[in-house]
């Protein structure tokens, strides 16, 4: 889990001044007291996560729909293409080109991945649904395993089952997993998932448990008997929720979840109303916003808000509430609706500011100095390999910087971000990206990667050379 973390961390850092050197600027930037204009900068100077559901055909084939999603997310959830009947539409043929694509885009930007989901009633294949007994939990311990690994160290967070609890009385859910296997499906069901990746953070995900009520309180106890087992990170609260009704215990009601020692996750947030909407409708919608995603950013243990669509003509709402709609952030021209300029207040960030700027560094002489200095840490290691950070700090001010050493042993650089060069063999010699090489002497900068190593041995930290461009 900390693997996409790191690397999102790393890469928003360099993002900043991208976006700096977009507005012109062209001078040494000081980001401390610069206010985020995006979502994503907001979302990451606060620690959070702020996903967006993403349809696989958008991202492929729209520029300004990808675009958008790689500017103002830091997380991205499959709208659909990791469910059952897109990655195992029939027995044992496992299909992951869609679900391949998503997780190779937010790679590509930086970008953590929510997966959603393993075990769900509904878009499973008729072929699991007829299945009983032991060749029912066969089925889905090989869909958990099969899916897991395949994405381990790629997914950070997986919505484990979805939708277990029924609407009424808090009672489970009336499924075929119910009906084929008893309630210890969901024990099973995290049993395998934990298993199989050991350090993805596990949810148990659902809608309509946003306020204090039987069904909240059902999930609550799921949640406390599978969190003494340890097979629980965290309660995904989906709020696809109606206009002018965030309800009012959903603060209490998420913290009595933080108080049994998890994560809290807003995974499927829309707020719908009645189509055409007004001004004034469209406002109401703005706080409704704000408050759903101020409950998250005032939560520590909340890991983040996910927007389920990005567009309102990408919703699913219209087609199964005729006549209900509009419900996210951005309209179909993909202008921001008041619910964006909300969300951005609600996250800390500000439209409105430009970022501070000191002094030119093209005409401020360099003070005296020994140049730059880096440092690399490991920040996960797992048994064949390891992400790394690395730090540049600019002893005077640098229009670019090169870093280099040699690894001892048999780590060997396989990915990296906002850092270029000559980076795969025994000795590295890197150099800024085009975003990250103008520094204001005292500043810093990140870059990072992973290497592949001999399995079992240690991630060493190679003494680095910093010398300017
Ligand atoms: O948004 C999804 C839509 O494209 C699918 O047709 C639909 C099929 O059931 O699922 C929608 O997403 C659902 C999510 O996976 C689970 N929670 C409810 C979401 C909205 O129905």
């Amino acid at each position: 889990m900390l693997l996409n973390r790191q690397r999102r961390r790393a890469v928003i850092a360099g993002a900043v001044t991208v976006a700096t050197a977009a507005l012109g600027i062209g001078l040494s930037t000081q980001f401390a007291s610069a206010q985020a204009a995006t979502l994503r900068a907001a979302a990451d100077a606060i620690g959070k996560d702020i996903g967006v559901a993403v349809a696989y055909d958008q991202l492929m084939n729209n520029a300004t729909y990808r675009n958008t999603v790689a500017t103002e997310f830091n997380s991205l959830t499959a709208e659909n293409a990791m469910k059952w009947d897109a990655t195992e539409p029939q027995d044992g043929n496992y299909t992951f080109t869609q679900a391949d694509a998503i997780v190779d885009f937010a790679e590509d930007n930086g970008q953590s991945v929510h997966g959603h989901t393993f075990v769900w009633h509904s878009q499973t294949p008729s072929w699991v649904q007829n299945l009983s007994g032991t060749a029912l939990q066969a089925a889905m311990v090989d869909h958990i395993n099969t899916v897991a690994n395949r994405y381990e160290g790629r997914v950070e967070s997986w919505d484990v089952v979805n939708e277990v609890v029924s609407d009424s009385n808090g009672a489970m859910r009336d499924s075929f997993w119910l009906r084929g296997l008893g309630e210890g499906f969901v024990t099973t069901a995290f049993q395998t998932a934990r298993a199989a990746d050991p350090n993805a953070d596990l949810y148990i995900n659902d809608y309509s448990i946003e306020a204090d009520n039987a069904k909240s309180d059902r999930i609550y106890t799921i949640a406390q008997g599978l969190k003494s087992q340890n097979l629980l990170d965290g309660v995904g609260f989906q709020s696809h929720l109606i206009l002018g009704q965030v309800p009012s215990t959903m603060e209490a009601n998420l913290q009595r979840f933080v108080d049994l020692g998890l994560k809290v996750r807003i995974t499927e947030l829309d707020i719908r109303l009645q189509t055409p909407a007004d001004g004034s409708e469209l406002a109401q919608q703005a706080a409704d916003y704000e408050r759903v995603v101020n409950i998250c950013a005032e939560l520590a243990d909340c890991s983040g808000v996910t927007v389920w669509g990005l567009r309102d003509g990408d919703s699913w709402v219209p087609d199964v509430f005729p006549g209900y709609g509009a419900p996210l952030l951005f309209n179909d021209d993909y202008s921001k609706k008041p619910a964006y300029t909300s969300t951005l207040n609600a996250l800390g960030g500000d439209g409105t500011e430009e970022p501070t700027t000191s002094q030119p560094a093209t005409t401020t002489p360099p003070p005296s100095g020994s140049g730059c200095t880096a440092t690399l840490s490991v920040q996960s290691p797992w048994n064949t390999g390891a992400t790394y950070a690395g730090t540049v700090k600019a002893n005077q001010a640098l229009t670019g910087w090169t870093v280099t050493w040699t690894w001892p042993g048999s780590e060997r650089i396989s990915n990296s971000w906002s850092i270029q060069g000559t980076l795969s063999g025994a000795t590295v010699t890197g150099s800024n990206a085009a975003y990250n090489g103008t520094l204001a002497a005292g500043q810093t900068t990140t870059f990072g990667f992973n290497i592949t190593k001999a399995d079992g041995s240690t991630a060493s930290v190679p003494t680095v050379t910093c010398t300017p461009a």
